[in-house]
This record gives C-alpha cells, sequence and structure tokens, in this order.
C-alpha cells in the first residue's frame, strides 16, 4: 500500500512540478512596448536629418526640451541630411533595444529593409516631419507632421490672388528642398496644380538648393544669370529665400518688388524680411512638434493604438501681418 501511495503522491508532486515550469518556461515578453529602461523610463531614439536650416534646429530644440520636460530618455542623432547616416543611427538604436524609434527621413524612399529590422525586433517606429513613400504602413505606427501639398498650395494661391488683374506672363523661379524628400516633392506638387491652372504662369526655372542658405544664393545666382525676366521667386523654405535675397540684391535688384518672393516656414529671420519688404508671403510650417511627439511616444511605448496621422496647425502670413505676428514667433 505505502510503495503506491509513495508512487501516487510523486506522480502527483512531478505533474505539479512540470506545470509550474510550463509556465515559467513561456517566452518572456518579447514585444518591447511600455517596457522602459532598467530606470522605468521610456527611451526614445531619435535620427534627425541634420542641422540645414533654422526649422531644423527649432525641431531638434523642440524635441530635446519636450523629452526632457516627458521625462523620457532621448537617444539623438544628427544625419547630417544623409540617408545612409539615419539608416545607421536607426540600426544602433535597434541594437540598444531603445523602447521607440522616431525620425523624420530625409528621402521619400529607401526605408523598408531598417523599418522592417525595427519591426522584427518589436520597436514601434513613430515618423516626424517628413513621410516615407513605403507601400507597407505596418511599419509605423503614425506620422506627425504637415500637410506639404497644403502647403505649396497655399503658396499658389497667393500668386494666383496676387496677379489676378495682370495679363502675363509671369516668369517664376523655383528653389526646390532636397532632392527626393517629401516636403520637396509635395510642396512643388501642390504650387504646381494651382499655377498651371492658368498659362501666364511661367516656371522658367526650377532647382534643389538642399534646403540652405548657401545654396539657396548659389543657385538664386544662376538663375539670375540664365534669366533676365524673373517676376517671382518660390522658395521651398526661408533659408533659400533669404540667401537668394543676398543674391538678388548683389546683382541690384529689389527682393520683394522686382522679384517677389514666396517662401515657406515662417522662421524669424523670414518675418523679420516681410518687414523690410523683401519677402511677400510665408506659408508656415510648424517645427515645434517635441509635446505631440512626446505623447504619442508614451502611447505606443504603452501598446496604446494611435491615429496614423496626426497634422500640426499652420497659417500664411502677407507683409501687412509681419509686424504684429514677429513678436509672438517662437522660432
Ligand atoms: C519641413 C521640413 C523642411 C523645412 C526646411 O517639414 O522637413 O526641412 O521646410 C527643413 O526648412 O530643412
Amino acid at each position: 500500500m505505502a510503495r503506491k501511495a509513495v508512487l501516487a503522491l510523486s506522480t502527483v508532486l512531478l505533474l505539479a512540478t512540470s506545470a509550474l515550469t510550463a509556465c515559467s518556461t513561456e517566452a518572456p515578453d518579447s514585444g518591447k512596448a511600455g517596457k522602459g529602461g532598467s530606470d522605468g523610463k521610456i527611451t526614445l531614439g531619435f535620427a534627425q536629418v541634420g542641422a540645414e536650416s533654422g526649422w531644423r534646429t527649432a525641431n531638434t530644440k523642440s524635441v530635446q526640451d519636450a523629452a526632457k520636460k516627458a521625462g523620457i530618455t532621448l537617444k539623438f542623432s544628427d544625419a547630417q541630411q544623409k540617408q545612409e547616416n539615419q539608416i545607421k543611427a536607426i540600426r544602433t538604436f535597434i541594437q540598444q533595444k531603445v523602447d521607440v524609434i522616431a525620425f523624420s527621413p530625409v528621402v521619400e524612399s529607401g526605408w523598408d529593409t531598417v523599418l522592417k529590422e525595427a519591426k522584427d525586433a518589436g520597436i514601434p517606429v513613430i515618423l516626424t516631419d517628413r513621410a516615407v513613400d513605403s507601400k507597407d504602413t505596418s511599419l509605423y505606427k503614425t506620422f506627425l507632421g504637415s500637410d506639404f501639398v497644403k502647403e505649396g498650395r497655399s503658396a499658389g494661391e497667393w500668386l494666383a490672388k496676387e496677379y489676378a488683374d495682370e495679363e502675363g506672363p509671369v516668369n517664376i523661379v523655383e528653389l526646390q528642398g532636397t532632392t527626393g524628400s517629401a516636403p520637396a516633392n509635395d510642396r512643388r506638387a501642390g504650387f504646381a496644380e494651382i499655377v498651371e491652372k492658368d498659362d501666364k504662369f511661367k516656371v522658367v526655372a526650377s532647382q534643389t538648393g538642399d534646403f540652405t542658405r548657401a545654396k539657396g544664393k548659389e543657385v538664386m545666382q544662376a538663375f539670375l544669370k540664365s534669366h533676365k525676366d524673373i517676376d517671382v521667386l518660390y522658395a521651398h523654405n526661408d533659408d533659400m529665400a533669404l540667401g537668394a535675397i543676398q543674391a538678388i540684391e548683389e546683382a541690384g535688384k529689389k527682393p520683394g518688388e522686382d522679384i517677389k518672393i514666396i517662401s515657406i516656414d515662417g522662421i524669424k529671420d523670414a518675418f523679420v524680411a516681410m518687414t523690410e519688404g523683401k519677402i511677400n508671403v510665408v506659408v508656415e510650417c510648424n517645427p515645434l512638434l517635441g509635446d505631440q511627439l512626446m505623447d504619442l511616444t508614451k502611447k505606443v511605448a504603452d501598446g496604446q493604438s494611435v491615429p496614423p496621422r496626426v497634422e500640426t496647425e499652420e497659417g500664411v502670413f502677407t507683409q501687412d501681418q509681419a509686424a504684429e505676428a514677429l513678436p509672438t514667433r517662437q522660432y
């Protein structure tokens, strides 16, 4: 009897032990959501485009200040406007097992491979400022930023109003942003959609100034040499417009009068140029995305669902509004 009882007892014990072992051998949750660092804080890896413009430096400061305020540990990298540097940074963040990755893709294409690596590592990705052209929207949780096509349309609509009573031709030169970037592609498309409705508008030259003042000046110098009758400059950002203003003045022409200037971003220097009559209209593009980014970071780290797209509020400012608005500008 005793032997049977011992046998039965040991069988029960064996079953109980194996059941416990089964639970504890369950793979630890490989998902990263909401795990946080050893200090319990969320770690965000942020791969920034670079420091090419006033807009970009304001965007960087907004992200850094907001991370501090939100108690989020920020790992920040500056890609100097090179896609290979951003891809390297994202791979480093994956190795460091950050909780969330956010970045502003310098160009629209070529991201699927590295975003798949982040997805396979269970690290959610947030796109900020610029978008990617990947067909697989499962590769990122959300996009936070502006509607660049709308910005281009606003620029075109101002021009159409400004020249409503003129016969034309109205000769336009265009300083495009970084080749292949979402803002350059979309601002060009939005502007073209409007000006192509009236054939008095002629885009006689269009070339990238890479969003920088230096390149904007250089390309405007070339435009002025090859086109004697330029009426309008459409610049995809303020820094290129401000560089172009130097070229226009060095050529003995009056920016804002001889050559009207439409620009995008809304940095303080552009508002100053509007008060001086050198830029005619600025379409705002808000770089202050930091707080919204940290809110989204906390949500995706916690595995919460977020909207696929979060757009920023933006306005259009003409010369007569510049003086009053200047003191309120935050970037
Ligand atoms: C737009 C942003 C652009 C700005 C430029 O959201 O990506 O890049 O318009 C900046 O000033 O360099």
